[in-house]
């Protein structure tokens, strides 16, 4: 018998989709985009179209692994769950709860994974993560300027005239957004591209600026010159801005040409885009993820904030300078665990700050929805602090690179069997999840994983509910603005709390009650080592979710696409050497005349165990604010193989 089940992906993507399932004798056999969801229109992207090749793959676990004379092999749930209580037990008893780091990352975006951070912070408080290796430079940059990092509706871009993809790749990243453009640009809205890379986006836009990587501050500058020197600024600025004069002395520390030069691109750029802003108004900044991987990412993000107030762009339909959506906002999380951790270390140098922890070293690591030994930098070094821990547990669905270094692996749900409650990055549609199919049997949920430990651990009743008793506690303030959690089930609802006009009125949750520009400008980027010419850039691809390969792993060895001039004499398609200060990788490389000559692009999730894993070669350093990683700033050269010898 056939039925049809909706739910919404959790995965860590803007766009949090309305999914139908078909349902076949308790087999899932067809997954598409729900078309009643508004964002989602009918239709997932494709990793997530290929996902039932990952939910009935053979490597799925549904057993518990523990790690016996060198092997993992499996063992009951029984057996796993005594050994992980007993650990943890004699260790906090030994060294205190900050000898354990419990580290989540965004696998799930459910809100009920907050349990797991719950149960360590009672069990503890234990070491946690802060920073944030995704986003950290550009939500603290827009906590600094409008005390909120959030974004005005979604189909509000429809009433722009000008839209600017800054540093931004909507069809890989947000493909959901795409169709909203289409309309907006059929309401005769215009589109451009400020990014060093070239990209699909690129297709969607009129014009199209490839400016050097992480020269988007000084095109910022260069753009409010021209806004200054043409007097396209909002008059009233200064009545809902602070500092109006502190930034345009900075702008003005060189000329619009100057500025031009450090980013590289012609003054028409900046004129262009200036125009955009100011008379071509309303414009909306679509401020990327990406460009915000910087040593100087927040202070970029700053920049674009201040172009989008000073030219009268906040607080109008249309306008903004949108970055992020408050997935929690709606949501209230006051019953979980408010207890300050007992350390905390910055999550892109999870390697180096575990292995330097003392008073007490961190001899345990819980890793809950992440793969950080792939997905972090300085890959080598987590690997290390991996090893160097007494008891790794990692809770994931698959064998991941990560899982192959622990002690004990715990298979949980996948996205089309989680029960959580969920909202977007991406708009303002909140939802809930709800199996399409039961787990297999054998297979936890993160929520039941947890309750089980806190049996073993006297901490039952304060983990006690089943996923559907949890939404109701975290829904609070929804409830009181009439949305209930049976409406929710009936599919997704806007969230009521978020104004369809981010900041109408002009009035900023900042002491101020104003916006905060910037006044100090960040030191400019460094040309890099002579010898190590081009800017690694290990992005988003089409074909994976970070280090979720949809069907088939990445190409061995790993391509990477460079400008012809940059291939260091290797023909395209044939085998060279990526190295870095840090580290080296064989790669397939790949001619693509229409990239910048100073960039080398790589997918940014690979495979640590196939030596094809870009974070093995990209060093550890923090963001400029917000302590993000920055992790687009790794410089690299590519030699011909026979050149390099044996490691
Ligand atoms: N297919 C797919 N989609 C994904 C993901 C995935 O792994 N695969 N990951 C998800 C996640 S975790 C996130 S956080 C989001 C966002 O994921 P991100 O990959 O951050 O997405 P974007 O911000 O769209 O893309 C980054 C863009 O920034 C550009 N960029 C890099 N350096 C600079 C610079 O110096 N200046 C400028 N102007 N641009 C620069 C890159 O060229 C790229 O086009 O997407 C999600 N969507
Ligand atoms: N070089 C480089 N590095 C990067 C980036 C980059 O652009 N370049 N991007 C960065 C960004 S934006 C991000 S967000 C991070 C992402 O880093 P991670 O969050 O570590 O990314 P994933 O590889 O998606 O790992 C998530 C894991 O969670 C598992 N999982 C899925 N659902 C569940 C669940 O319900 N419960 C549990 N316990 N596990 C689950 C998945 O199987 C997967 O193994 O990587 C960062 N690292
Ligand atoms: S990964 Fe993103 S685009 Fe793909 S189905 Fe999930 S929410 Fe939609
Ligand atoms: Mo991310």
């Amino acid at each position: 018998m056939s039925e049809t089940r909706r739910t919404l992906c959790n995965r860590d993507c803007p766009d949090t989709c309305g999914i139908v399932a078909t349902v076949e004798d308790g087999r899932v056999t067809r997954i598409g985009g729900d078309p009643s969801h508004p964002v989602t229109r009918g239709f997932l992207c494709w990793r997530t179209n290929q996902y039932l090749s990952t939910q009935y793959s053979a490597e799925r676990l549904t057993q518990p692994l523990l790690r016996k004379n060198g092997e993992l092999v499996p063992v009951t749930w029984e057996a796993a769950l005594d050994v992980a209580a007993e650990r943890l037990t004699s260790i906090r008893a030994e060294s205190g709860p900050s000898a354990i780091f419990h580290y989540r990352s965004g696998g799930s975006l459910g809100l009920l994974k907050a349990l797991s951070d719950h149960f360590f912070d009672l069990f503890g408080p234990c070491t946690k993560k802060r920073g944030d290796i995704c986003s950290g430079a550009g939500e603290a940059a827009q906590l600094l300027d409008f005390g909120v990092s959030d974004s005005s509706d979604l189909f509000g871009l429809l009433e722009a005239k000008n839209i600017i993809l800054w540093g931004k790749n909507v069809v890989t990243s947000s493909p959901h957004t795409v169709p909203v453009l289409k309309d907006a640009q059929k309401r005769g809205a215009r589109l451009v591209l400020v990014d060093p890379v070239h990209t699909r986006t690129e297709k969607l836009c009129e014009r199209f600026f490839a400016l050097r990587p992480g020269g988007d501050f000084a095109l910022a500058m260069a753009v409010a010159g021209v806004l200054f020197e043409r007097g396209w600024t909002d008059p009233d600025a200064p009545s809902y801005c602070d500092d109006v004069d502190g930034f345009r002395e900075m702008v003005e520390t060189k000329t619009v040409a100057e500025w031009c030069t450090e980013a590289d691109l012609p003054v028409d750029a900046a004129i262009d885009l200036a125009e955009r802003l100011g008379p071509g108004g309303p414009t909306t900044i679509l401020i990327g993820w990406g460009m915000g991987r910087r040593t100087n990412g927040g202070a970029t993000v700053r920049a674009l904030d201040a172009l989008a107030a000073i030219t009268g762009n906040l607080g109008i339909p249309g306008g903004g300078a949108s970055f992020y959506f408050r997935r929690r906002g709606a949501y209230d999380t006051s019953c979980l665990s408010s207890r300050e951790p007992a350390r905390t270390i910055p999550e892109p140098l999870f390697g180096q700050e575990v292995l330097a922890a003392k008073d007490p070293p961190i001899r345990a690591i819980w890793v809950t929805a992440g793969n950080p030994v792939v997905m972090l930098p300085d890959a080598e070094k987590v690997a290390e602090a991996l090893d160097a821990a007494e008891l790794v547990v990692v809770v994931d669905t698959h064998l991941t690179d990560t899982g192959r270094l622990a002690d004990l692996v715990l298979p949980t749900e996948t996205l089309l069997e989680a029960d959580d409650l969920l909202g977007s990055y991406g708009h303002h549609y909140l939802g809930v999840a709800r199996p399409v199919v039961p787990p297999p049997v054998g297979v936890k949920s993160d929520l039941e994983i947890v309750q089980a430990l806190a049996d073993r651990l006297g901490l039952g009743p304060d983990l006690a509910g089943d996923a559907r008793t949890w939404k109701r506690r975290l829904l609070g303030k929804l409830e009181s603005h009439g949305v209930t959690l049976e409406d929710l089930e009936a599919g997704p609802i806007k969230n009521p709390m978020a104004s369809r006009v981010l900041f109408e009125g002009r009035r900023f949750p900042t002491p101020s009650g104003r916006v905060r520009l910037m006044t100090e400008a960040p030191a400019s980027p460094s040309p890099g080592p002579e010898a190590y010419p081009l800017n690694l850039l290990s992005l988003s691809t089409p074909k994976s979710q970070s280090s979720q390969w949809a069907k088939t792993p990445p190409s061995e060895p790993v391509e990477v696409s460079v400008h012809p001039d940059s291939a260091g004499g290797v023909a395209d398609g044939r085998i060279g050497v990526l190295e870095s200060k840090i580290g080296r990788l064989r790669v397939t490389v790949r001619h693509d005349v229409d990239q910048r000559k100073d960039i080398a692009l790589l997918p940014k999730g690979g495979h640590r165990t196939r030596a094809a894993c870009a974070n093995s070669i990209i060093g550890a350093k923090l963001t400029d604010i917000g302590e993000g990683g920055a992790l687009y700033e790794e410089r690299v050269r590519i030699e011909p193989e026979r050149h390099v010898k044996p490691a």
